[in-house]
């Protein structure tokens, strides 16, 4: 069994200021974390940390040598909070840092050796992971998503459950949660499909579902849930059907 769990950015930090963290809801996730926390992977966002010194240095479109080491000191900064709150909250967490493990080509993930990951599983540790900058072989250098991240892993590890927690309740349209959403339906709605309105170099909300929906055609399922809301991302680690869910068209 593996779970891989991805909570975006924009819950754990305030993407309209740069480099703040929202630690109370990190410390709460982690606590709502650390009590299903075997078999899990968790990939977090970058949010204010990361994209803001990304945009600054022109990444992902230039090679910028300060640019980089600036962008991952940032995300990493946030990654040592998260992991010393899922510490405090009882977990096994271990930071896993894609620029050391990735290599991308023409921005899509290459090379990424898991094994490391795995045996921490099945050790019951809790590798966290995040989206980082990386180095590519046909572009110098790139940036990897946190979902990006999750649908390669999903796939390497044949995940079980996927779930990705979010600022919204799941895929709106017409202000109201999509309880499915299938390739066929996206350019349907595309329209209501918002990029960020803050820095987000990496695309958004449409960026995260054409990662999904390509996920969901190779057989793996996923949920977009709303993981600001207290015990939602407890209830999606343990399978309840929240939020959107990502599927094959039929
Ligand atoms: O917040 C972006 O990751 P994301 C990573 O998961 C950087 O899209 C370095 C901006």
């Amino acid at each position: 069994m593996v779970k891989i769990l991805k909570i975006g950015g924009s819950v754990l930090t305030d993407k309209s200021r740069p480099s703040y963290a929202r630690i109370d809801e990190i410390k709460r996730i982690s606590s709502e974390i650390s009590s299903v926390s075997s078999d899990l992977i968790l990939v977090h966002g970058a949010g204010s940390f990361g994209h803001v010194q990304a945009k600054e240095y022109g990444l992902p479109q230039k090679f910028n040598p300060k640019g980089l080491w600036k962008t991952h000191e940032s995300v990493v900064k946030l990654n040592n909070m998260i992991v010393e709150a899922l510490s405090i909250a009882g977990a096994n967490p271990m930071p896993v840092h894609p620029f050391s493990c990735i290599t991308l080509k023409d921005g899509r993930i290459d090379d990424f050796c898991c094994s490391s990951i795995s045996e921490m599983v099945k050790r019951n540790l809790l590798p966290v992971l995040h989206g980082d900058v990386a180095m590519d072989i046909t572009r110098g250098s790139g940036i990897v998503s946190g979902d990006q991240l999750v649908s390669y892993l999903s796939r390497a590890l044949k995940a079980d459950l996927v779930a990705i927690g979010t600022d919204v309740d799941g895929v709106l349209f017409n202000r109201k949660v999509l309880p499915t959403i299938t390739r066929d339906e996206i350019s349907r709605i595309e329209v209501s499909l918002s990029g960020s309105s803050h820095a987000d170099v990496t695309g958004g909300m449409k960026g995260k579902l054409l990662e999904l929906i390509e996920l969901a055609e190779g057989g793996i399922d996923s949920i977009i849930f709303n993981a600001l809301i207290d015990g939602q991302t407890q209830k999606a680690l343990k399978g309840y059907s929240i939020g959107t869910k990502v599927r094959r068209s039929n």
